[in-house]
């Protein structure tokens, strides 16, 4: 037990030592089969042998390949989220390269006198493509934020290592080859592939690729701040999905699961408040339609390679939503419409996640669902993460218990599952589900029940309401 607590204590310097032993053993593991698959390589060898067309050296090639790399490693380290991680795969180069000299590639053919212009000309394009453009306009207020250089990295890193994975295990002929004389085609060309090393080499190497590749995506996303855009239609749930999912960080926080301060921005704070001075019913009034309030806390998502996790969004009134597409369509602010519509509609073009909401109370109501504009957002901007949530499922919940006999609670997954068949009733929902690839529409609520008056209310434990589904939500963004 000691031995666990002392873990746990220093459990940053452990996940570093873990860190840095992985990088040690990735390096010295996989650099011989990325110099052998180079030595041996069809596809990509012919890609750099374009260069032969145009009368470049490889070395040329290859210093301003080294610039670009290691250029983007430099932002890693100058930015401040992610120095510890660029020293660390700094390291791992550096081995890299050793071992790759040795065995004759690379360094020893480069002459670095005479490519220091090369070198010079790639270690422009990484600050440039990895965001060293930002450097002139930063804030008094403002950090040192490369987003670009850590994405490249990792997609460097990730394509050379399984690319070499693929060269080292495949042996086949392409049917054109390149000298500086030109395009050729073998006369004696023979489609063979053949596959090379036994199963059990091939078991390794894959372990080791996927395991970098996991490695090298977590340095990179290390501290992730999320930027969410709710979107959802009147009284579908958006402000209190936001107060829920504020509710289980601070859970989180009160069960001493984080450390770190949750710092909601007053807007959300405002809200939350609303819980303590309204002691019945639902605490949240309809977002009034001039206003757009801006809610953000941080909370840490995993233990192990914790993440701090910025949530941001605005919320807004619901009826907002149908002009949404209108303003994203017509790019920049468009004179026609109220602020507040444009204004959401940057916050959209900003968002990497879209968190689409869906109704179950409307669904069950048989009214309509009203996420029709979804369609066009979705359509208007491209390349964001979208999680599909069903709000207010209490409802769903209890006929799950009437009809399976089983807490919905204890058996999210199952119900989960059920409402996800429920909801793909609707054709809209399933087109909608067609458009996205989360398989299972994510449900959440707060438990109910009726009051006096027949009408449904929250739930009040010693004050406090009781939501389920939540803390998967927060995982789930935590994820993204
Ligand atoms: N049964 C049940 N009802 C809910 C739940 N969440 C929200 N509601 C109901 O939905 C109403 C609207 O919730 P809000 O969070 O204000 O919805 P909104 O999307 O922010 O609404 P606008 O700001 O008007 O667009 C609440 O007043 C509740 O009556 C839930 O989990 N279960
Ligand atoms: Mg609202």
């Amino acid at each position: 037990m000691k031995a666990v607590k002392a873990i746990q204590q220093n459990s940053e310097k452990v996940v570093l030592a873990v860190y840095m032993a992985a990088i040690v053993v990735f390096a010295a593991l996989l650099t011989p089969m990325l110099g052998d698959a180079w030595r041996g390589g069809g596809l990509t060898r012919f890609l750099f042998r374009t260069r032969l067309l145009v009368g470049l050296s490889l070395d040329v090639i290859a210093s301003a390949l080294l610039g670009l790399y290691f250029g983007f490693l430099l932002l890693m380290v100058v930015d401040t989220k992610k120095r510890l991680q660029g020293v660390l795969l700094f390291a791992g180069s550096v081995i890299a390269l050793i071992i790759l000299s040795g065995m004759g590639l690379l360094l020893p053919n480069i002459d670095s006198i005479s490519n220091l212009p090369w070198i010079a000309i790639g270690l422009a394009a990484s600050a440039f493509l990895g965001g060293g453009r930002t450097l002139s306009n930063i804030t008094s207020g403002g950090v040192l934020e490369f987003r670009g250089a850590s994405k490249a990295i990792y997609y460097i890193l990730t394509a050379v290592v399984v690319l070499s994975f693929v060269e080292f295990h495949l042996e086949y002929q392409l049917p054109v080859s390149i000298t500086a004389g030109g395009i050729s085609l073998p006369p004696n060309f023979s489609p063979r592939i053949q596959i090379i090393g036994g199963a059990q080499q091939i078991i390794f190497h894959t372990i080791l690729v996927t395991g970098f590749v996991v490695t090298a995506r977590r340095f990179v996303t290390y501290d992730a701040e999320q930027d969410f855009f709710v979107l959802g239609p009147k009284a579908s749930g958006k402000s209190l999905l936001l107060v829920g999912s504020y509710l289980e960080a601070l859970n989180r926080l009160n069960n001493k699961e984080q450390q770190v301060p949750l710092d909601p921005s007053q807007d959300l704070m405002n809200l939350v408040g609303e819980l303590d001075r309204q002691q019945d019913g639902w605490f949240v009034d309809a977002t009034r339609q001039r206003e757009l309030e801006d809610l953000q806390f941080k909370y840490v998502h995993g233990s192990i390679f914790p993440r701090n996790v910025q949530v941001s969004t605005l919320d807004y009134a619901g009826e907002l939503l149908e002009q949404l597409p209108d303003a994203l369509m017509s790019a920049g602010s468009s004179g026609d419409l109220p602020s507040t519509v444009n204004q959401a509609s940057r916050s959209i073009q900003e968002a990497d996640t879209l968190v689409l909401l869906i109704d179950s109370n409307r669904f069950l109501e048989n009214e309509r669902l009203d996420i029709e504009p979804y369609f066009d957002i979705l359509q208007a901007t491209d390349s964001k993460e979208v999680i599909l949530v069903a709000t207010k499922s209490d409802i769903f919940a209890e006929e799950f218990r009437e009809e399976q006999g089983l807490q919905a609670q204890q058996y999210f997954d199952e119900f989960k599952q059920y409402v996800d068949d429920r909801l793909s009733q609707n054709q809209s929902v399933q087109a909608l589900k067609a458009q996205t690839d989360q398989p299972v529409i994510h449900p959440v609520y707060y438990q109910t029940r009726i009051d006096e008056n027949g009408e449904r209310v929250p739930m009040r434990n010693s004050g406090s309401v009781a939501t389920v589904g939540f803390d998967r939500l927060l995982d789930m963004l935590g994820e993204k």
